[in-house]
């Protein structure tokens, strides 16, 4: 199911909020990745010395990955769902180069609703993580469909 104007309009609303510090943003859900789910970090032949959440925290290259994996998904939620030529290119090379399974998504998408939960409680209320939530889900959905598409089951 898609969402309606209405959730879209949540969606962007919080993004709008997040934006303006997303090397921050972009640094906590990959810490938090990394730590609730430790498996995420063996996709990153760069990132695997890191074992404290000091060295984590120390390291401009996670801070600069942050940053573009929600720039990413930055410019993909603004297209409210019509994301084709965003996602592509990215379920391609996650696919066949990164091989990075469905349920990675899922965590990096639960970490992602609860970073902006602790950092924007007032702004991120029910209605506004469950559009979030959704607009995750079908950024998902649309990546395991390609992924097949690319001979990966994900
Ligand atoms: O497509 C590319 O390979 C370009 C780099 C890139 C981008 C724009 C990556 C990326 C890499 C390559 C890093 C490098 O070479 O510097 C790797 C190894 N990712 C991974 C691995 C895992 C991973 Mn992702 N990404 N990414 C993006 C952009 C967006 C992006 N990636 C994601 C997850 C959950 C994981 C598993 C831990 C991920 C998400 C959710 C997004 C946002 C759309």
């Amino acid at each position: 199911m898609g969402l309606s104007d209405q959730e879209w309009q949540r969606v962007l609303d919080i993004w709008g909020k997040v934006e303006p510090d997303l090397p921050a943003h972009g640094q906590e859900v990959i810490i938090r990745m990394f730590q609730s789910y430790p498996e995420t970090m063996e996709h990153f032949g760069k990132f695997k010395h890191l074992k404290t959440l000091d060295e984590m925290k120390s390291s401009e290259e996670l801070k600069k990955h942050g940053t573009t994996v929600l720039s990413a998904l930055g410019r993909i939620l603004k297209r409210k769902g019509n994301h084709e030529a965003e996602l592509k290119p990215l379920a391609h090379s996650h696919a066949t180069k990164h091989k990075i399974p469905i349920r990675h998504l899922e965590f990096i998408s639960e970490v992602i609703v609860a970073v902006i939960a602790d950092k924007y409680s007032a702004d991120f209320g029910a209605d506004s993580q469950v559009a979030m939530r959704k607009a995750l889900e079908i950024f998902r959905n649309d990546m395991a469909s390609k992924y097949k598409e690319f001979g990966f089951q994900g």
